[in-house]
């Protein structure tokens, strides 16, 4: 790889529409920041960049849900989640916002540019309306009942019963959620991205050039340029966002995906108004882009498509190591489900564990593959690596050396082989870490720093100062100086993932925050050095925290299937009664398929040819849905044989088949439990 001289790290913008969640930390802020600080340690010139998404429609939405302006929305929610950073540690250089003037501005130019140089296409198309509140309407504004499973208040994107992706056509009974209106089409003006016009370059530079970039990344990059660009809107008819700056735009604005990822470059501005563009314009500069993976599309094909058609400089990223997604218990994290643990909850009830989730989230971060939260896995991570292994380490080192030489650095007099032995293998575990962080694999390097601590708890086990020390307080003095080493080390490797107690830990030894560069060394406490009291590095997390967590999940679990079974389609109302003479009219019997076929032109009908037992016959039956042709001969069916016949499409329908419509609404026809003669009666 290049040497570069600094590095620009990017962070998604999270949408200003709700809190942060583990998910969002896990995927995104907690590897960033790790890889921040491991850069910020070795002295590199850094700069970690972030802000708030305030625009598009998840915000107009939550703004609707709350009953407030948008403008409330995002202040309530960017001051909740820059607090969560700020108490989680995850230290940006700035943490701006998309509605600042500075973005607005630098937002509009871009636009304005391209637009200028012609670098869009502007196409008129029809698109749903809401003819009440005279607003058009985003996908996720139009609701209506599931083509696919019936239930209720699926949107005009998606399903969420049962995950269809939808279109807004196929809803049945679709309806706008701002007024309840029928949506109507509606013609309207919008720009576009050709992003096609980028693709063979795209290729090159992704497929031909970042071969090194993880595989879920380059695999998604990959399917979208084989499935080919398209033209992609840069504008939308909304009164929320960043006004579209040309002539004929009125009621337009920026599309928030084209505004967003510009809020790197106007938050970077914001910061260093005079010394911005040595971030983003000079070769010598590193862009990395940290993400979650449904954000890939956006940062490695249209945003860098829109830096090239901006031109000027622009460099573009050199990595972008997007997570998989982190589940909770099991199921998918949802914001709109109340399925998530959110940060500054997680804080009201684990007081000063910051570190505590930050170590869980990097251990069983998302990184090949989307990963489960459990909270026993996070009780057990807590109790038998962190307390059992780093902290009691450090407790055991400094209480030993309070207790034999009043907490003062005793010299290494009486050296032994497996002193040397065991600080040697320092420098293995510190390239690995090295590497492991170089290459965005954090778990890995995480695993090797806790494996410092292991080989510290290792060596006093195998050295037992306090059984030495009733008779060789020399000896006592060599094991606790290779230990207080080990100490100091630790609190190398573990500044990038745990820095509160990394801090806690430079006091207890009484130390300044030691370099990257100290990682290794064999004398970074001297004899002589005082010490402060001990103290308890972690502490444990009890079942009873970890059963309230259970609990309250198991509480939105109960009110989610609730909801569910309200929301889910219902067995038929009874009909009215029949008479018994009625129901004697009609001749029910069992009769087989002979033959079936399509009838041509029509997307659900089938003509069967049937033999009744009484005769052969043919019936039409709306049926093609459920069944191929292939699938319905030879099998025993039931039909009503006395039903006067009927001419559908030409061909006369004599009779009809008995099918039981299934709550989810598919059909099946009705069959004997055994083969029966045909033609036999039922009733
Ligand atoms: N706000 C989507 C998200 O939070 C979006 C990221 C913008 S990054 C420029 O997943
Ligand atoms: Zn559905």
């Amino acid at each position: 790889m290049k040497d570069y001289k600094r590095t620009l790290i990017t962070c998604a913008l999270p949408y200003a529409n709700g809190p942060v969640h583990i998910g969002h930390l896990a995927g995104v802020y907690v590897p960033a920041d790790i890889y921040v600080r491991y850069l910020r340690m070795r002295g590199r010139e850094v700069l970690f960049v972030c802000g708030s998404d305030e625009h598009g429609v998840p915000v107009t939405m939550a703004a609707r849900k709350e009953g407030c302006s948008p403008q409330d929305i995002v202040d309530k929610y960017h001051n909740i989640i820059k607090n969560s950073f700020r108490d989680f540690g995850v230290e940006f250089d700035i943490y701006s916002r998309t509605t600042s003037a500075v973005h607005h501005k630098n937002a509009a130019q871009f636009f304005r540019k391209l637009y200028e140089e012609g670098k869009f296409i502007e196409r008129e198309s029809e698109q749903f309306y809401d003819p009440e509140a005279k607003v058009f309407l985003a996908d996720r504004y139009i609701v209506g009942t599931c083509p696919k499973c019936g239930a209720e208040g699926a949107y005009g994107d998606q399903c969420e019963k049962c995950g269809s992706t939808l279109s807004p056509e196929e809803l049945i009974n679709p309806h706008s959620k701002v007024s309840g209106a029928e949506p109507v089409k509606k013609k309207t003006k919008h720009w576009y991205l050709p992003l096609q016009q980028y693709e063979g370059w795209l290729r090159e530079w992704i497929l031909e050039g970042h071969k090194e970039w993880k595989t879920n990344v380059y695999g998604q990059v990959k399917s979208w340029l084989d499935g080919g660009l398209q033209p992609r809107a840069v504008s939308r008819d909304l009164d929320w966002g960043v006004p579209v700056p040309v002539e004929g735009a009125e009621g337009k604005v920026l599309y928030v995906w084209f505004d967003a990822p510009i809020g790197y470059i106007s938050n970077t501005m914001e910061l260093l108004p005079d010394d911005w563009e040595k971030w983003w314009k000079s070769p010598d500069t590193r862009l990395i882009h940290f993400i979650g993976k449904d954000n890939i599309v956006f940062h490695c094909i249209v945003f860098p498509s829109m830096l090239k058609a901006y031109g000027d400089g622009f460099i573009l990223p050199e990595n972008v190591p997007a997570n998989e997604f982190l589940n909770l218990e099991g199921d998918k994290i949802s914001t709109s489900k109340g399925w998530a643990v959110w940060l500054h909850e997680y804080l009201q009830d684990f007081p000063g564990k910051q570190d505590t989730l930050r170590y869980v989230l990097a251990a069983n971060a998302p990184e090949t593959k989307d990963n489960d939260f459990s909270w026993k896995d996070f009780q057990a991570r807590n109790n038998s690596e962190l307390v059992a292994i780093f902290g009691n380490f450090v407790n055991r080192a400094v209480v030993l050396t309070h207790k034999y030489f009043g907490g003062v650095v005793p010299e290494a007099v009486k050296s032994e082989p497996v002193d040397g032995e065991t600080l040697s293998q320092m420098a293995g575990i510190r390239a690995s870490i090295e590497e492991n962080i170089e290459n965005f694999k954090f778990r890995e390097a995480l695993k090797e720093a806790m494996n410092l601590a292991r080989l510290g708890n290792k060596y006093l086990a195998d050295t037992e100062p306090w059984a030495v020390a009733k008779s060789d307080l020399d000896r006592t003095a060599a094991i606790l100086n290779t230990s207080l080493q080990i100490c100091a080390n630790l609190a190398v490797a573990f500044a990038p993932f745990t820095p509160f107690s990394v801090k806690k830990l430079c006091g207890i030894l009484n130390v300044s925050p030691f370099g990257w560069d100290d990682f290794g060394r064999t004398d970074l406490i001297p004899a002589g050095h005082t010490l402060n009291k001990a103290e308890l590095l972690f502490s444990k997390v009890e079942d009873e925290d970890i059963q309230k967590q259970l609990d309250r999940l198991e509480t939105i679990r109960q009110a989610r299937l609730a909801a569910e079974a309200e929301a889910a389609p219902k067995v038929a109302a009874p009909k009215d009664a029949c008479t018994f003479d009625e129901f004697e009219k009609m001749d029910i019997r069992t009769a087989t398929v002979l033959a079936a076929e399509r009838v041509p032109k029509t997307d659900k009908l089938l003509k069967l040819t049937i033999d009744t037992g009484l005769d052969r016959r043919v019936i039409v039956s709306g049926i093609a849905e459920y069944y191929t042709p292939e699938e319905m001969v030879g099998k025993q069916i039931c039909i009503l044989a006395n039903l006067q016949p009927r001419t559908i499409r030409g061909i006369e329908s004599q009779g009809m088949i008995l099918m039981a419509k299934q709550l989810d609404g598919k059909m099946r026809f009705i069959t004997p439990a055994e083969t029966l003669s045909n033609g036999s009666s039922i009733g």
